[in-house]
């Protein structure tokens, strides 16, 4: 493993397998480089109190305006910024299940313009890798859990997925190999497979 820590990011339509996949990834760094040096973590994280916002929206508990729950999903990032670069920088590799394109993606669906979006998430630290798991909005319906909240709606999901690849045509221009598109509507080994190679490659690239 290279000195520095590998920041992987998973982004994906819902149920497309984002917390599947980033708890395989986990635990299969954890057995080969040990718990120590790997680091799951998740957004939103609904255990602070700007999370706990965000889960009573979500919900439809609360209201708020599109563009105060955007800020606060941001918020709920740069809450642990500072901690994913100093774990980077101790060679401690972080899965991070949803980032900013999912910030992006799902208010832009809701009409604020792509700029305004990014704006509050420019200087959070950049992954290295982003893996985006595509599904049709058609085959999420039909996984477990699907519906029970806000923005779980077919339509809007459509939207939220345009959105996404037009966040991957730009990350792209930045650096080709930082944003890997994933058939995730196949089977668990397969999309697993799938998942597991573009982390090795990553992960190799990093440690040349
Ligand atoms: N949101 C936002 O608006 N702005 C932001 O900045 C951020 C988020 C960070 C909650 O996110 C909402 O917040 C979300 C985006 C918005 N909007 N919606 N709707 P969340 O991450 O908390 O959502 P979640 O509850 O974790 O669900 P999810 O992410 O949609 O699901 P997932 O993690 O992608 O899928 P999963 O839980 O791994 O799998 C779903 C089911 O499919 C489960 O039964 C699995 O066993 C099954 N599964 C997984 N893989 C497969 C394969 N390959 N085949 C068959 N079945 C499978
Ligand atoms: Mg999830």
């Amino acid at each position: 493993m290279s000195a520095r820590g590998t920041f992987i990011v998973i982004e994906g339509l819902d149920r497309s397998g984002k917390s599947t996949q980033a708890g395989i990834i986990h635990k299969k760094l954890a057995e080969r480089f040990g718990d120590q040096r790997v680091k799951l973590i998740k957004f939103p994280d609904r255990t602070t109190p700007i999370g706990k916002m965000i889960d009573s929206y979500l919900r439809s508990q609360s209201d708020l305006d599109d563009q105060a729950i955007h800020l606060l999903f941001s918020a709920n990032r740069w809450e642990v910024a500072s901690s994913i670069l100093s774990d980077l920088q101790n060679g401690i590799t972080i899965v991070c299940d949803r980032y900013v394109y999912s910030g992006v993606a799902f208010s832009a669906s809701k009409g604020l313009s792509f700029d305004w979006c990014v704006a509050p998430d420019v200087g959070l630290p950049s992954p290295d890798v982003v893996l985006f798991l595509d599904i049709s909005p058609e085959a999420a319906k039909l996984r477990g859990g699907y519906g029970e909240e806000r923005y779980e709606k077919e339509e809007m999901q459509r939207r939220v997925r345009e959105n996404f690849k037009q966040l991957g045509k730009e990350q792209k221009t930045t650096k080709e190999e930082s944003w890997v598109e994933i058939d995730a509507g196949k089977g668990l080994a397969s999309v697993t497979e799938d998942v597991w190679t573009a982390v090795e490659k990553v992960m190799g690239q990093q440690a040349e």
